[in-house]
């Protein structure tokens, strides 16, 4: 009887040091899937966002309070299209704003480069309405302005750079 019993214990204990190891192994994923959690949710998590975000507020906002109201909105999306359009033919194509990768390296690094300029690109494409592949200066100023809207999340015609950090999340889905 003893001898059963001690044969029974022996497979219990096995089970409990599998749970606890199972259990540790959870433990120890916990942050990970914390990580991807956050990756897959937060709007801001879109690989550069917050590198854009960064661009457009120190590039826009002229009196340097942190924040980006409706006059340095324009002001510096007008001068964005002009800086834009390298070739200077009045609006601004695909290649225009890849031309931008190499100014951009100096400022950003090779890797913040690529990653602001191929989200920039998709941005400014949003506001191709006739579809023809590229952004006229009237295109560009009406999506221009119907995107500050679409960036305020809290209405307060401020842009913060919070709100900035989510340009992917909220003008390409
Ligand atoms: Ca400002
Ligand atoms: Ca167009
Ligand atoms: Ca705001």
């Amino acid at each position: 009887m003893a001898a059963f019993a001690a044969n029974q214990k022996h497979p219990q204990d096995q089970r409990l040091i599998f749970v606890f190891a199972t259990m540790k192994m959870y433990m120890c994923l916990l942050p990970v899937i914390g990580l991807l959690a956050l990756a897959t949710f937060s709007p801001a998590a879109v690989p550069g966002a917050d590198i854009l975000g960064g661009l457009v507020l120190k590039h826009f906002d002229s009196n340097s309070d942190g924040s980006i109201d409706t006059g340095e909105w324009q002001g510096g999306m007008a001068a964005s299209f002009t800086d834009m359009d390298l070739n200077r033919d009045g609006s601004v194509s695909g290649d225009d704003v890849d031309g931008l990768k190499k100014e951009m390296s100096d400022e950003l690094g090779e890797v913040g480069a690529t990653v602001a300029v191929a989200l920039i690109k998709q941005i400014v494409l949003t506001l191709d309405k006739n579809a023809d592949k590229v952004v006229t200066e009237k295109e560009f100023a009406e999506g221009g302005e119907a995107m500050f809207k679409k960036l305020d999340a809290n209405n307060d015609s401020k842009l913060t750079k919070e709100e900035l950090a989510e340009m992917p999340a909220r003008l390409l889905n």
